[in-house]
C-alpha cells in the first residue's frame, strides 16, 4: 500500500533519517496515492456537499507537506507590505536589555526547521469552512533564547507580538488605530519549537503569509501564528485585544447542580480531531477510506472508524512520526461494502485519552462560538 507521500510500507520500514529526508520531499501524486497498483482503485465521490476553502479539497489532500500554493490565508486586516531592508523587529516592554534586531540579525541566530500543521480555529466549524488546515516545514529562530537574551524582569507574565497590519477599530465607543496582535504567556512563548520563521516550506515566506517574519506557534490555532512579526512586548498584565478577547472567543457551557455555567476562553491550543477525506474502492470490492488526524502536541493515540450504526473500529494510522506537531494520514479498509447510501465518521484519540467529540457531545452541543471546532464529521457515501 502507498502511503501519504507515497513510500511503500517496505521502504517507510527501512526507516530513520533517510525516512525523515523523505518525508520532506515531494511527490507528484495521483488521485489514487495510497492503493497500489495491484490493488487498482477508484475514488468514489462523497454525497455530502462540503464548501472547501477554494486552494484545497478534503478529498485532494494527498500529500502530507500542503504545497505552499495549496495552503489557506486569512488576514483580518489585509495584506501587509513589509520591506526586507527596512524590517526590524523590536523587542520591548519588561525587558533589561531591549533589542531592535535586521532581518540579518535574525537570519545569524540559530536556524530550526520543524514541520507543523497550521489550522484555522474555525476550521470544520460549517460545512462551509473547511480545510482551513495544511502541514508545512517552518524554518527560523527558535524565540526562547532570544528572550532570554533580552533579560526578562521577574515582573513580566506575558509576551505580546505585534504584525504590522493595522485597522481603525472601536473600543467602548471611540475609535483607535490598532496592529493585529496576540499574545502568549510566558510558559506558552518560552516552550519548544516557538519560531521566528522566515521560511515555509525551503522557501522565504510569501507576502500573504506573512513575509518577511512571522510567528509559528505549533499546537497552537493559527490565530496565535501572527503573521507580519514587527513588536514583540515584555507586559505584567493579560492582553486583551480584538483578536484576543473579543473575536476567536469560545463560549462554551457546562451543566452543574442543573444550571448552565458558561465559561468565555480565548481560542488557545488545537484540539484532538480527525477527518475522512477520501474514499478509493479497491479492484477487490474493499473501499479504502483515507483520513487525517492532528492533536496539540501530544502524541496521537487511536484514530477510529464507524460505517453507519456499526461499532468503532480501529484505523490503521501511517508510521510516518517525523513531528508530533504535524498531522497524520491513516487507512481504514471497509471489506464487506454494501449498496446503498452510508455514513462514515471518524473519531481520533490522544495519549491523554481525549477523544474528539460527537456534535451531540456536550462540549460541542454546548459549544456557542464556532471557533474551536473539533467535532466529528459524518460523510455520505454512495456505494
Ligand atoms: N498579522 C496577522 N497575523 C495573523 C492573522 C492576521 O490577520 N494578521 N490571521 C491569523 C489567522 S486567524 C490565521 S488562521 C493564520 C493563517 O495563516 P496563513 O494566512 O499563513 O494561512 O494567521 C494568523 N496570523
Ligand atoms: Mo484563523
Amino acid at each position: 500500500m502507498n502511503l501519504a507521500s507515497g513510500i511503500t510500507r517496505r521502504e517507510a520500514l527501512r526507516g530513520g533519517a533517510a525516512l525523515a529526508a523523505l518525508a520532506f520531499m515531494r511527490w507528484p501524486v495521483s488521485a489514487l496515492e495510497f492503493a497500489s497498483d495491484s490493488e487498482r482503485a477508484e475514488v468514489i465521490a462523497f454525497a455530502d456537499q462540503l464548501k472547501a476553502s477554494p486552494r484545497l479539497r478534503w478529498d485532494e489532500v494527498s500529500e502530507w507537506i500542503t504545497p505552499s500554493e495549496k495552503l489557506f490565508a486569512v488576514s483580518h486586516y489585509g495584506t501587509a507590505s513589509v520591506e526586507p531592508e527596512s524590517f526590524r523587529l523590536e523587542i520591548g516592554g519588561l525587558v533589561k536589555r531591549p533589542k531592535s534586531l535586521t532581518l540579518d540579525d535574525i537570519k545569524a541566530r540559530r536556524k530550526k526547521t520543524i514541520v507543523a500543521t497550521l489550522e484555522c480555529s474555525g476550521n470544520g466549524s460549517s460545512p462551509g469552512f473547511m480545510c482551513a488546515i495544511g502541514n508545512s516545514r517552518w524554518s527560523g529562530t527558535p524565540l526562547a533564547p532570544l528572550l532570554r537574551e533580552c533579560g526578562i524582569s521577574g515582573r513580566a507574565i506575558e509576551a505580546v507580538f505585534y504584525g504590522a497590519d493595522e485597522k481603525i477599530e472601536k473600543i467602548r465607543d471611540k475609535e483607535y488605530l490598532q496592529n493585529f496582535a496576540r499574545s502568549l504567556s510566558l510558559r506558552n512563548a518560552f516552550a519548544d519549537d516557538v519560531l521566528l520563521a522566515y521560511e515555509m516550506n525551503g522557501e522565504p515566506l510569501t507576502k500573504e503569509h506573512g513575509a518577511p517574519l512571522r510567528l509559528v506557534v505549533p499546537g497552537w490555532f493559527g490565530i496565535a501564528w501572527v503573521k507580519w512579526l514587527s513588536r514583540i512586548e515584555l507586559l505584567d498584565r493579560r492582553f486583551m485585544s480584538k483578536y484576543m478577547a473579543r473575536e476567536y472567543v469560545t463560549i462554551r457551557g457546562e451543566e452543574k447542580d442543573g444550571r448552565t455555567i458558561w465559561r468565555e476562553t480565548s481560542v488557545g491550543p488545537m484540539n484532538v480531531k480527525s477527518m475522512v477525506a477520501r474514499a478509493l474502492r479497491l479492484k477487490n470490492g474493499t473501499i479504502r477510506f483515507v483520513g487525517l488526524a492532528w492533536t496539540d502536541g501530544t502524541p496521537l493515540e487511536t484514530v477510529e472508524v464507524k460505517i453507519d450504526d456499526g461499532p468503532w473500529q480501529k484505523a490503521t494510522i501511517d508510521k510516518k512520526h517525523v513531528s508530533r506537531h504535524a498531522w497524520r494520514f491513516w487507512t481504514f479498509d471497509w471489506t464487506k461494502p454494501a449498496t446503498g447510501e452510508h455514513r462514515v465518521v471518524s473519531r481520533a484519540t490522544d495519549a491523554e485519552g481525549r477523544t474528539q467529540p460527537s456534535p451531540e457531545d456536550p462540549d460541542i452541543k454546548l459549544k456557542r462560538t464556532y471557533w474551536e471546532a473539533n467535532q466529528q464529521w459524518p460523510r455520505k457515501i454512495q456505494v
